[in-house]
C-alpha cells in the first residue's frame, strides 16, 4: 500500500507520465486492442546472453534446460562473427549468442571478436540490442580451469557482467569451486549447476543450481532485460513473481498519473489501455500464450461483455464492476489513489487467476476458463 502512495506523491513521475496521457486518451477512444497488446509485448523487451566455454562442458544442455523453446537444438544459428552464432525463436524474448568451443588456440580470436561486437552494439545506443551478460561454463566434473579461461573471464568482465557456471556438478566438494572463485575475481558470481539429472548405477543425481543461476542473472541484468528474462526462462517461479510485481507497479503509476490529470473525459475508460496492456504483459511473463483473440475472450468474459461490442468503456466498466465497492467510481472522474488501487487490484487478481489455472495443470488453459477465474479473483479484491 505504502508503495502506491510513494508513487502518487512523486510529482516528477506524474509529470512525465502526464505527457503521455494525450496518447493514452487516443488509444482509449479508439480502443485498438491489437495495438495495446503489441505495445505491451514490445515493452517486455529482450535479453541477450553470451554462452562461452569449451566444447562438451554442457553449454547447449544448460540453455535448453533453462529456456523455453529448445533454442540450442532446433534453432539454426545465425552467424554473427566467425566464432559466434545467435540463436532465437519467434515469440521468445531471449537471444543466445553461442560462441564456438573455447579450445586452446582460439581464445584470443573469440575474445577480440566478442569485444568488438559488444562495442559495436553499445554504440547503437539501443539497450535492447546490447549484450547484457555472459555465462562462462567450466565443467565441475573435469575440475580443470586453464589460465586462458581465467584471463578471458576477467577481461570480458570489464565489458559486461560475467557469471561463471560450473556445469556437470555431481558432487558437493567445494575445493574446485573455491579455486575458480579465487581466480575469477571479476566474475559477478560462480554458480554450480547440474542442468540435467545424471544417471549412475546406484541412482540418479537430481538437477540443481538452475534456480540460483536465474536468480542471480535476474539481479545483474539491466532493468530493461528483466521481464524478458522472466518470460523466457522456465526454472524459476520467484523471478516470474518479481517481474509481475514490476509490471503492476508501473501500470499503477500510469493509472495514478491519469487519475491526477484533470482532463475533460477523465473516466474509467482512460484506464483501459493501461490495464489491458498490463494484463497482456502479465500473460507474457507468466507464459500464457495470449494473442489478440485469446486476450479479448479473457477480458470480455470476465467483464461480461459480448465480443462484438467491446470498447474501452464497456470492458473497463465491466471489470471494475466485479470489484466489490468499486462500482461507484464508474462514470465520474477517478482520483490518483483510486486509479492506482483499482489497477493494482486488477493486476493481482489476474496474476492469481493465472496461478490458479496453471495450478490445475490444464495442458491448454482456455481463455474462457481464465476469464471466469479472473472474474472470481476480482470479487476478492479489497477496495
Ligand atoms: N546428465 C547430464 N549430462 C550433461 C549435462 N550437461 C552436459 N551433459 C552432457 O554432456 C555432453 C555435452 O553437452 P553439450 O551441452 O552438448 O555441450 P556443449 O558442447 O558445451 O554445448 C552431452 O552428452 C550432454 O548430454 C548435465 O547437466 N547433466
Ligand atoms: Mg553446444
Amino acid at each position: 500500500m505504502s508503495k502506491i502512495f510513494d508513487i502518487i506523491k512523486a510529482p516528477k513521475v506524474i509529470k512525465e507520465q502526464a505527457e503521455n496521457i494525450g496518447e493514452v486518451a487516443e488509444d482509449a477512444k479508439s480502443f485498438n486492442i491489437k495495438k495495446i497488446i503489441d505495445e505491451a509485448l514490445e515493452k517486455i523487451g529482450q535479453v541477450n546472453i553470451i554462452i562461452a566455454g569449451k566444447t562438451g562442458v554442457g553449454k547447449s544442455t544448460l540453455v535448453n534446460a533453462v529456456f523455453k523453446g529448445n533454442l540450442a537444438e532446433t534453432g539454426v544459428g545465425k552467424p554473427v562473427t566467425q566464432t559466434m552464432k545467435e540463436y532465437s525463436k519467434e515469440g521468445e524474448p531471449v537471444h543466445i549468442f553461442d560462441t564456438k568451443g573455447f579450445e586452446l588456440g582460439n581464445a584470443l580470436t573469440i575474445r577480440e571478436e566478442l569485444k568488438s561486437e559488444i562495442e559495436k552494439r553499445k554504440k547503437l545506443g539501443d539497450m535492447k540490442k546490447q549484450i547484457h551478460l555472459a555465462w562462462f561454463c567450466i565443467s565441475n566434473d573435469g575440475k580443470r580451469v586453464e589460465k586462458a579461461e581465467i584471463e578471458f573471464i576477467n577481461d570480458l568482465a570489464k565489458e559486461i557482467p560475467v557469471v561463471v557456471v560450473l556445469t556437470k556438478t555431481l558432487d558437493t566438494s567445494l575445493e574446485f569451486y573455491n579455486i575458480v572463485k579465487d581466480e575469477c575475481r571479476e566474475a559477478t558470481n560462480v554458480i554450480r549447476v547440474l542442468a540435467q539429472p545424471y544417471e549412475t548405477p546406484i541412482g540418479t543425481i537430481p538437477a540443481m543450481g538452475l534456480e540460483e543461476l536465474i536468480d542471480h542473472t535476474y539481479e545483474i541484468v539491466p532493468d530493461i532485460a528483466k521481464a524478458a528474462l522472466a518470460a523466457s526462462q522456465k526454472v524459476n517461479e520467484s523471478i516470474t513473481k518479481k517481474a509481475v510485481d514490476k509490471i503492476i507497479a508501473v501500470a499503477a503509476s500510469s493509472a495514478a498519473a491519469i487519475g491526477a490529470t484533470p482532463i475533460p473525459f477523465s473516466d474509467a475508460v482512460l484506464l483501459a489501455p493501461v490495464q489491458i496492456g498490463m494484463i497482456a504483459s502479465i500473460c507474457k511473463v507468466m507464459k500464457v500464450d495470449a494473442d489478440r483473440a485469446f486476450l479479448t475472450t479473457i477480458i470480455t468474459s470476465a467483464a461480461g461483455v459480448l465480443g462484438a461490442t467491446i470498447t474501452g468503456r464497456t470492458v473497463v466498466r465491466g471489470l471494475i464492476k466485479c470489484i466489490p465497492g468499486a462500482g461507484t467510481v464508474i462514470g465520474g472522474s477517478i482520483s490518483a489513489v483510486t486509479a492506482s488501487l483499482l489497477t493494482t487490484g486488477m493486476g493481482y487478481a489476474f496474476y492469481n487467476a493465472v496461478r490458479t489455472a496453471q495450478g490445475k495443470s490444464i495442458e491448454d488453459i482456455t481463455a474462457k476458463d481464465l476469464g471466469e477465474a479472473f472474474k472470481e479473483e476480482l470479487k476478492k479484491v479489497k477496495f
